[in-house]
């Protein structure tokens, strides 16, 4: 069936992923990727299908509503995917703010403009929101996060993502919204911007720096390889029953000192290095204010009810990581060049 979906954050890390397999597989809808190109944003991600015949860029930022009433007006989208958002939480302790404008008040205009402009004719209809499993807070030694774990963001960045989601559940509530949520937990995979853990420690690896290991490395994370995320996306805007959350999560938990060392051992070898000569570079910092222990996710309602698996092992997927990094040198440089390095400078200098 033809349609005409927006996706919103598509120039970003998750985001360029579901664009490029929205627009690959699916070439009788018309994608319309919505993107502010904040520091996170790069159309470099998506050079591979911008000149395909179903693709389509704006440059908007999701709070300004004039602009985003005027696009839902101009395009009258089917469906919406709503990943644009700031997204890292070590920024969302230096500038809760911008958090709230584009988390909270961003994801209130869509939800505003979707409705305006189906005017409760919801056929075939949909807003699909793409949340966090940080909203849930965090774990101790045991247990996982579940759809009906309350939720107890700790961050400015989780407190931000649970609001959107709370006005995605309103909206449904009060203006019957034709919605669907899933929260997952961490993506890691090529085109992630170096602040986040993985592929800062490809770069420093790579350029024998420092890897800031905050605290005692015992926070856990729960990994899932992006293009498994971007897979699950798919199936849940296609098959999801509307109103429901799902979660999606690797089943892959590490501390991140294990994880930080199996990347040392892969890129020793990967650069001709010895054995453990990376591992020399792990420097033990100050703790993330706030910062949650563990997440973990039981993914079972997303495997059981929509029968999504994940494609590839953490083995090969960080594998697969590690050479894309090394592969593709240039994409990294572009960004480290840049505003970056004022960034890890300031964000790094005390710890
Ligand atoms: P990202 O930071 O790599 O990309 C965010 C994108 O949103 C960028 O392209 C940026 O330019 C755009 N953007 C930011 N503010 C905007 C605004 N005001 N208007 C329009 N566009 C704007 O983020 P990501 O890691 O790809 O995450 C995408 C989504 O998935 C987010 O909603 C995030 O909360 C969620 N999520 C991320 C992870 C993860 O591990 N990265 C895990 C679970 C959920
Ligand atoms: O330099 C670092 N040193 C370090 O020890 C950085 C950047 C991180 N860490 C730790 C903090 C976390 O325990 O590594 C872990 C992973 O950190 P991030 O990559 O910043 O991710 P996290 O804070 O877990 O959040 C991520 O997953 C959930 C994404 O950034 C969020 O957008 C997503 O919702």
């Amino acid at each position: 069936m033809k349609k005409t979906i927006l996706i919103t954050g598509g120039a970003g890390f998750i985001g360029s992923h579901v664009v490029r397999k929205f627009v690959q597989d699916y070439p009788e809808y018309t994608i319309v990727n919505l993107d502010l190109l904040t520091y996170a944003g790069n159309l470099e991600n998506l050079q591979d299908i911008e000149n395909k015949p179903n693709y389509i860029f704006e440059c908007a930022d999701i709070a300004d509503a004039e602009t985003v009433d005027a696009l839902f007006k101009k395009y009258a989208f089917d469906g919406v995917i709503h990943l644009a958002a700031e997204s890292h939480v070590d920024r969302s302790i230096t500038d809760p703010a911008s958090f709230v404008r584009t988390n909270v008040q961003g994801t209130m205009v869509l939800l505003h403009a979707a409705k305006n402009l189906w005017k409760g004719n919801f056929e075939n209809k949909r807003f699909y929101h793409i949340s966090t499993d940080e909203v849930y807070g965090s774990l101790g030694a045991e247990g996982l996060f579940t759809e009906t774990t309350p939720y107890d963001p700790k961050s400015p960045y989780s407190a931000s993502k649970a609001s959107s989601d709370h006005f995605v559940r309103a909206y449904a509530n009060t203006y019957n919204l034709p919605i669907v949520i899933s929260n997952c937990s961490n993506n890691y995979g090529p085109n992630q911007f170096p602040e986040k853990l993985i592929p800062l420690c490809i770069n420093n690896i790579t350029n024998k720096k420092s890897l800031p290991i905050y605290g005692k490395g015992e926070n856990i994370r729960d990994w899932l390889y992006v293009i498994d995320h971007a897979a699950a996306i798919d199936l849940i805007y296609h098959k999801g029953q509307h109103g429901e959350t799902y979660n999606i999560g690797g089943n892959n938990e590490w501390t991140n000192i294990a994880l930080v060392r199996t990347l040392c051992k892969i890129m020793d070898n990967r650069l001709g290095r010895e054995e453990g000569e990376s591992e020399q570079l792990i420097t033990y910092v100050t703790d993330r204010a706030g910062h949650d222990l563990r997440y973990a996710i039981d993914s079972s309602k997303l495997m059981n009810e929509l029968g999504w698996k994940p494609s590839v092992t953490f083995e090969e997927g960080v594998e697969l990581t590690v050479d894309w990094y090394l592969d593709n040198n240039d994409w990294l440089q572009n960004i480290v060049s840049g505003d970056y390095a004022s960034y890890y400078d300031s964000m790094y200098k005390n710890k």
